[in-house]
C-alpha cells in the first residue's frame, strides 16, 4: 500500500496562510490525529491543530478534507490552510511526518497520483506545469487550454479514427482469407488514411508557437563592438543588468532579461560585438553569440552611425537593421530604422514593432495544440507512419502500421509509455504539486 505524502503547497517564506496538503491511505487518520474530530467533507472547518506525540497547540486553521475520488489525487486527501510562519509550518510538517506511513511528498508526486488513479492524463499534468510556471497572460492561457483536455480529446479523437481504419481492414483480412494472393490496400482505403493523416500534419505545421509560447519568444541583440547593445538592453529591460561602456568589446557573456510585452513572453539576449577577435575570452563570447542568434526568433543587428556593414545572416532567422545613436546624426531617417538611447528616440517604437511581430508570430489568441517536444515527437510519428501505407500495400503491413501510429497517440496521452518519461515529467513539478 502506497504511503500517505504531505507538502507545503504554497510558496516558502514568509506569508500571511500557508497551505500543507496531503494524500493517501492515512490521510483521515492523520488528520484525525492533528485535529480530532473529522470535518465534514469538502466543508471549510476551523479546526486547532495539535501535535499527536504532545497534544501541544500548533496553530487554528481552516481544515478542507476530500474523499477518495473526489480529490485532485482520487485519494482521501486534506489541505489545511495555517498562517503563514515558519514555526507554525515548521510545526505542522513534523508532526505530520511523526505519524506513521506518512512521509514528506517528492516533486510532483500529488500530481503523478492524480494521473496514476486516472484522474488526469499526461498532456493535462503538463498544462498543470506549465501554468504553475506561466510568467505572463498568453503562457497562462495557452497552459490553461492543455490542462483542460484540447490535445487528449483530440488525440483521443485521432486514435479513434485509427481503431475506425483498423477495424476496416481487419474485416477486409477476414473476407479475402480463401484467396492465395495477399489481401492489398484499396486506392478508396489510402485517401480516407491520407485524410486522417493530413489533419494530424495541420496539427503539426504550426511554426512550432506553441513551444517558442512556452519558452518565451527570443529577441537576439547583435552588432559590432559598440553598436549599443547593452545600452539598448538596458533601456528595454528598464534594468541596469549590462556593463556599458566606451571600450569596444565590453560585453563578453550571453546576458539574458525576460519581459512581458502586453502578456507576451519575450526574452531579450544582450551578446558580445562580433568582430575579428584574438582574445580567448573574447572569441568564446563571439561563439556564443553567434549561437544563440542562430538559434533566435529574431535578431536586432544594431548599427553605429560610423558603420555601414551588412547584416550577417543567421541560419535563416529574421534580421532587422537597426540604426543606433541618431542624435550623433549621420543617417537616413526616411531608409533606416534608427534608435537614441541618449534622446529615446525611436524606443517605444521599436518595442511595439517587437510586440507586434511576437505577436504575429505567436498568435496567442488561437492557442497551439502543441507546446512540446514530446507531444511534436509522438504526433510525428503517427503521421510518418501513417504516410508509409499506399494502395497496394499488404493488408497486414498496414494494419501494423496502423496499431503503432494508435500506440504512438496513447503514448502521447500516457495510456502507455516508459516509466523514464513519467519520471522526467512529474519529476519537474515542484514540491507540493
Ligand atoms: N551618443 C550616444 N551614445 C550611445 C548611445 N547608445 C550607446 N551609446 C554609447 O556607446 C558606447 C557603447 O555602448 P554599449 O551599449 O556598451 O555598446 P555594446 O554594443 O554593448 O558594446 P560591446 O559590449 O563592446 O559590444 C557607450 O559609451 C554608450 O554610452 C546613444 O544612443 N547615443
Ligand atoms: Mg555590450
Amino acid at each position: 500500500m502506497s504511503d500517505t505524502i504531505f507538502a507545503l503547497a504554497s510558496g516558502a517564506g514568509l506569508s500571511a496562510i500557508a497551505v500543507i496538503r496531503a494524500s493517501g491511505p492515512k490521510a483521515e487518520d492523520v488528520l484525525a490525529r492533528l485535529c480530532g474530530e473529522l470535518p465534514e467533507i469538502r466543508r471549510a472547518s476551523l479546526r486547532k491543530i495539535r501535535d499527536p506525540r504532545n497534544g501541544a497547540l500548533l496553530d487554528e486553521a481552516l481544515v478542507l478534507r476530500f474523499g477518495a475520488g473526489a480529490s485532485f489525487t482520487g485519494e482521501p486527501s486534506f489541505e489545511l490552510q495555517l498562517h503563514g510562519g515558519r514555526a507554525v509550518v515548521e510545526g505542522v510538517l513534523c508532526a505530520l511526518g511523526s505519524c506513521e506511513q506518512c512521509r514528506m511528498a517528492e516533486p510532483g508526486e500529488f500530481a503523478r497520483r492524480a494521473f496514476l488513479n486516472g484522474r488526469l492524463d499526461l498532456t493535462a499534468a503538463e498544462g498543470l506545469a506549465d501554468l504553475i510556471e506561466a510568467r505572463t497572460s498568453a503562457q497562462r492561457d495557452q497552459a490553461l487550454v492543455l490542462a483542460g483536455g484540447q490535445l487528449r480529446d483530440q488525440a483521443q479523437g485521432w486514435r479513434a479514427d485509427l481503431l475506425e481504419l483498423q477495424a476496416q481492414l481487419e474485416a477486409e483480412i477476414d473476407f479475402s482469407d480463401e484467396g492465395d494472393v495477399p489481401a492489398e490496400v484499396t486506392l478508396g482505403f489510402e485517401t480516407k488514411v491520407a485524410a486522417l493523416r493530413a489533419s494530424m500534419q495541420a496539427a503539426l505545421t504550426d511554426g512550432r508557437r506553441g513551444e517558442v509560447l512556452r519558452e518565451g519568444f527570443i529577441v537576439v541583440l547583435a552588432g559590432r563592438p559598440n553598436a549599443g547593445k547593452s545600452s539598448l538592453m538596458n533601456s528595454l529591460s528598464r534594468r541596469d543588468v549590462a556593463i556599458v561602456s566606451a571600450t569596444p568589446g565590453t560585453t563578453r557573456d550571453v546576458i539574458e532579461v525576460s519581459l512581458d510585452l502586453d502578456g507576451l513572453p519575450v526574452v531579450l539576449v544582450d551578446t558580445a560585438g562580433l568582430r575579428e577577435a584574438c582574445d580567448e575570452v573574447e572569441l568564446e563570447g563571439i561563439r556564443r553569440a553567434q549561437a544563440r542568434a542562430a538559434s533566435a526568433d529574431l535578431v536586432l543587428w544594431l548599427v553605429a552611425p560610423d558603420e555601414d556593414g551588412q547584416e550577417p545572416d543567421f541560419e535563416g532567422v529574421p534580421v532587422w537593421r537597426i540604426r543606433t545613436k541618431s542624435d550623433l546624426g549621420g543617417f537616413d531617417s526616411h531608409t533606416e530604422q534608427c534608435i537614441s538611447i541618449r534622446t529615446g528616440e525611436g524606443i517605444a517604437e521599436l518595442l511595439d514593432k517587437v510586440c507586434a511581430f511576437a505577436r504575429d508570430t505567436l498568435r496567442p489568441q488561437e492557442p497551439a495544440l502543441i507546446s512540446r517536444e514530446r507531444h511534436r515527437q509522438a504526433l510525428f510519428q503517427a503521421v510518418e507512419g501513417l504516410g508509409r501505407i499506399s494502395a497496394q500495400l499488404p493488408i497486414e503491413v498496414a494494419a501494423e502500421e496502423l496499431r503503432l501510429a494508435a500506440r504512438s497517440l496513447s503514448s502521447l496521452i500516457g495510456l502507455v509509455g516508459p516509466e523514464e518519461v513519467l519520471g522526467e515529467i512529474f519529476g519537474r513539478f515542484c514540491i507540493g504539486k
